[in-house]
């Protein structure tokens, strides 16, 4: 049947924004607000039909779109946030939120540089250091954060820029010399600094700390290549000469047995909604919704220009709005498809951002593999996985956000983080007492990065039920006569109240979604099990004003009841946020789990001891999770996957009989 099309052009309801949409919003509330120019646009973003609307949508229903707009009034000082109808025109809700401050906008970013750079103050404390360029003075404006009630969200809207200074011309990497002790409040509202106070020259960095190609051999560089680029690399070509296994139409992604949708908003990024599997004739749903739902970089220095630094780099900025456009052969190999990101510019404009999602196949050496040694014949599969992925550069740091569907049925998150250290000045000959020297004259304070991902969990069904597993040894007796034995046992994290838990790779913690309905062949509970990966906690005393803000933090898998208005581990509004919000309030009432409409957060830690290593630029390291299927299906679901062409029976591997007759 063909799809009936909304008057925007949109035929399934998770699609997200388009470039039109979000400018016709923005029309709406304008117009039926009668806002003014200093009504700042923070987020325009998809508002989502109801769940039980969405999985019941069929292409004859009709798409009522919706966008949830977030504004700060700044001549007013408040903070509103309005549901538009798009396609019925008019606006459905509109209320002021007090006592917030939502996300610093790109637009405050940009201005803050500009003005920082005009201050007295500042200049004056940047003379004192040998600067007298102001050009070449960087400044990043870093959120406040909550460190008592001057920064409380009705005290005013500031920021906290950190500052560095580029050497000589704009193409050096000015993120390799940080101006140390030059503390800058910013009132983010009238648009001034608000005060700079100077807590000591640390020398400048003279030499530099640049990483492209043409500056290796740059002996001013640090390190420094006198050789220059290498030269013995030979080519490697990915070739899918029949095009790639997968299919496109708008967001809806086809790969081999797996069927989702991408999503993708300012504040979160890269989304995935209905990942679903065929599995026979049967389309089985696995996740409604999958998101990332925080970030938190907290800094473990106590020096003044770095105690302050504990970034929500969502709900303080938004990734969305900090989207790589990606290039082929660069970020991602072989056949590409990508996907384009749609924002809001601050006074409600659509920005669309080219190639911010990234759809390729990766070989992944072996998916199974048998030699049966009697007969000499071996069966080998090569694995391939999806990855679906985005790169956001929040200032001197990148972060890559990548999903992986593989034919085992199992599903990866993994987020890659790389660019360059935020970094501090020293003196010279001193050994940092809270961080580690990465270069002379700096040194990079120990920190930590922790996300947390939202899965809103739909395992052959929207009601699903939590255990925590674990393995222990069974205790000695008639059961246990060799002292060998151990089981497993399963917890069911049946309450809210039970449902907030930290890994233990000791007794190899472990968390299983299923559904009680939908039973398997043995009478098990159809599931998916959630396997951390490596993971912390943080190091902050309980009191400590960014933990407060952070609670997601202090435990790694949460469990709550649906609720469409809980989106964020940190809560809605976590800038200069008094702390409380989040998973700990979501998880107040205590609701009941078992058998229902749940929600699965993630929290999950890298853990950032700055190494010389890592400078100027940081090599990719990865922290994520797994989801497996558990009794989800019979036997391995990648049974099916064809030899590769010159494997198998006839051709198998030469040398690997050779080897074997030899032995
Ligand atoms: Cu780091």
């Amino acid at each position: 049947m063909e799809a009936i099309k909304t008057i925007s052009g949109v035929s399934h309801p998770l699609e997200p924004l388009s470039a039109d949409e979000v400018a016709m919003a923005a029309a709406i509330l304008k117009r039926d607000q009668s806002l003014e120019a200093s009504a700042r646009f923070v987020t325009i973003t998809l508002s989502e039909p109801p769940k039980a609307e969405v999985v019941a949508f069929e292409p004859r229903h009709r798409i009522d779109r919706q966008a949830k707009i977030v504004i700060w009034e700044r001549a007013r000082r408040c903070t509103y946030e309005g549901v538009v109808s798009i396609t019925d025109n008019r606006t459905v809700s509109w209320i002021e939120v007090p006592g917030v401050q939502p996300a610093i906008m790109f637009e405050e970013f940009v201005k803050v540089e500009e003005v920082v750079r005009r201050d007295p103050r500042f200049v004056e404390a940047l003379r004192r250091r040998g600067v007298t360029d102001m050009n070449l003075v960087m400044v990043d404006a870093w959120p406040v954060g909550y460190n008592g009630p001057e920064d409380d969200p009705t005290a005013g809207r500031f920021c906290l820029p950190i500052i560095w200074v580029r050497a000589g011309d704009d193409d050096d990497n000015g993120y390799a010399r940080p101006v140390e002790g030059v503390i800058v409040r910013f009132d983010l509202d009238r648009m001034e600094v608000a005060g700079v106070e100077d807590h000591g020259v640390v020398p400048l960095l003279t030499r530099g700390g640049n990483y492209t190609a043409e500056r290796l051999k740059d002996p001013a560089n640090f390190p420094h290549f006198p050789e220059g680029a290498r030269t013995d690399l030979r080519a490697l070509e990915i070739k899918q000469p029949d095009g790639p296994s997968f299919a496109i139409e708008g967001h809806h992604v086809i790969w081999q047995k797996w069927d989702l949708r991408v999503g993708f908003t300012p504040r979160e990024g890269l989304v995935l909604h209905m990942v679903q599997y065929r599995d026979g004739s049967r389309l089985r749903p696995i996740i409604y919704r999958a998101s990332l739902s925080e970030m938190f970089i907290p800094y473990g220095d106590p020096n003044p220009t770095h105690y302050r630094k504990n970034v929500f780099d969502m709900g303080e900025y938004g990734v969305g709005f900090y989207m790589n456009s990606l290039e082929l052969g660069c970020d991602c190999l072989g056949e590409i498809r990508y996907l384009d990101g749609v924002v809001n510019d601050n006074d409600g404009n659509p920005i669309v951002m080219k190639n911010a999602i990234c759809l390729h196949e990766e070989d992944f050496g072996i998916l199974w593999k048998h030699t049966d040694y009697r007969t000499e014949k071996a069966e080998v599969r090569r694995s391939r996985r999806l990855v679906i992925s985005s790169i956001a550069t929040i200032g001197n740091y990148e972060y890559g956000y990548f999903w992986y569907l593989y034919q085992d049925g199992s599903i990866q998150y993994e987020v890659k983080l790389t660019g360059v250290i935020a970094a501090g000045g020293v003196m010279p000959g001193v050994r940092p007492a809270y961080g580690e020297l990465v270069a002379p004259g700096v040194y990079g304070p120990n920190h930590q990065h922790f996300f947390n991902v939202r899965l809103d969990m739909m395992v052959d069904g929207v009601e699903n039920s939590v255990d925590e597993v674990h393995s222990e040894a069974a205790p000695r007796g008639p059961g246990n006569p060799h002292g060998n034995a151990w089981v497993n046992i399963m917890t069911p994290l049946d309450h809210e109240s039970i449902a907030h838990r930290r890994i233990d790779p000791f007794s190899a913690r472990r968390w299983r979604i299923s559904n009680p309905s939908m039973k398997n062949v043995f009478g098990e509970p159809v599931a998916y099990t959630l396997i951390p990966g490596d993971n912390v906690l943080p190091f902050y005393q309980p009191d400590a004003y960014a933990l407060k803000r952070a609670l997601y933090t202090t435990d790694h898998l949460w469990v709550t009841a649906y609720d469409p208005s809980q989106m964020f581990a940190a809560g809605e509004y976590p800038n200069q946020n008094r702390g409380g919000d989040g998973l700990p309030a979501y998880q107040a009432a205590d609701r009941p789990l078992a058998n229902a409409d749940t929600v699965v957060w993630y929290t999950f830690g890298a853990h950032h001891v700055p190494r010389p290593e890592e400078w100027p630029v940081m090599p990719v390291a990865t922290i994520g999770f797994h989801l497996k299927p558990t009794g989800f299906f019979m036997g391995n679901p990648g049974l099916d996957i064809p030899p590769a062409d010159h494997c198998g029976p006839d051709g198998t591997d030469r040398a690997n009989h050779s080897a074997h007759h030899d032995r």
